[in-house]
């Protein structure tokens, strides 16, 4: 039975965190995707960081697909980006920060190379909304937030209001 987890939420320092990388591929690391799987299905969202459930290992999960039915966990996720100048912009939102949703602009020419629950290694030259959301959640995983992407006057009142 999977378990709903508790996201933390900015400006919760642990959100900070640069997670480290996962080496024991085992059975409570596929209870841990799972629960995050189950978590964000929960709470709507298409993608999910460890570091947001205060696990703070290189493991992301995510599903893009309508029917929300396309799961899919990416371990030590890499990426370099092929092409500086091919830029996205897409208005983004963060389950660690409700409420809250900004234009980001982000290179949409990416390489990813990641593990899966085997430990077996993936490369894939991923399109479109993938490209964003990868991004988006390895920032987490090096414990960058949207917010860091916005003026420091825009960022303090989001503080504020979330800290209410
Ligand atoms: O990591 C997170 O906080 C989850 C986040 C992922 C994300 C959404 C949009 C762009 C990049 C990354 C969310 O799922 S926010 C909520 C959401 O479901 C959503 C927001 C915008 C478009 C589509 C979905
Ligand atoms: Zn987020």
């Amino acid at each position: 039975m999977a378990e709903k987890l508790k996201i933390l939420k900015f400006p919760d320092p642990r959100l900070r965190t640069v997670a480290e990388k996962v080496t024991k591929f085992d059975k409570s690391l596929e209870k841990l995707a799972n629960d995050m799987l189950y978590t964000m299905y929960e709470d709507n969202g298409i993608g999910l960081a460890a570091s947001q459930v205060d696990r703070h290992i290189r493991l992301i999960v995510m599903d893009l697909s309508e029917e929300r039915n396309d799961p899919r966990v990416f371990i030590n996720p890499e990426y370099k980006i092929l092409d500086n100048e091919s830029l996205a912009s897409f208005e983004e939102g963060c389950l660690s920060i409700p409420g809250f949703s900004e234009e980001i602009i982000r290179p949409d020419k990416i390489e990813l190379t990641w593990q899966d629950l085997e430990g077996k290694t993936h490369t894939d030259r991923p399109n479109g909304l993938l490209t964003i959301c990868i991004q988006h959640e390895m920032d987490h995983l090096e414990g960058k937030l949207m917010v860091d992407y916005i003026s420091p006057i825009k960022r303090d009142r989001i503080r504020k209001k979330l800290q209410k």
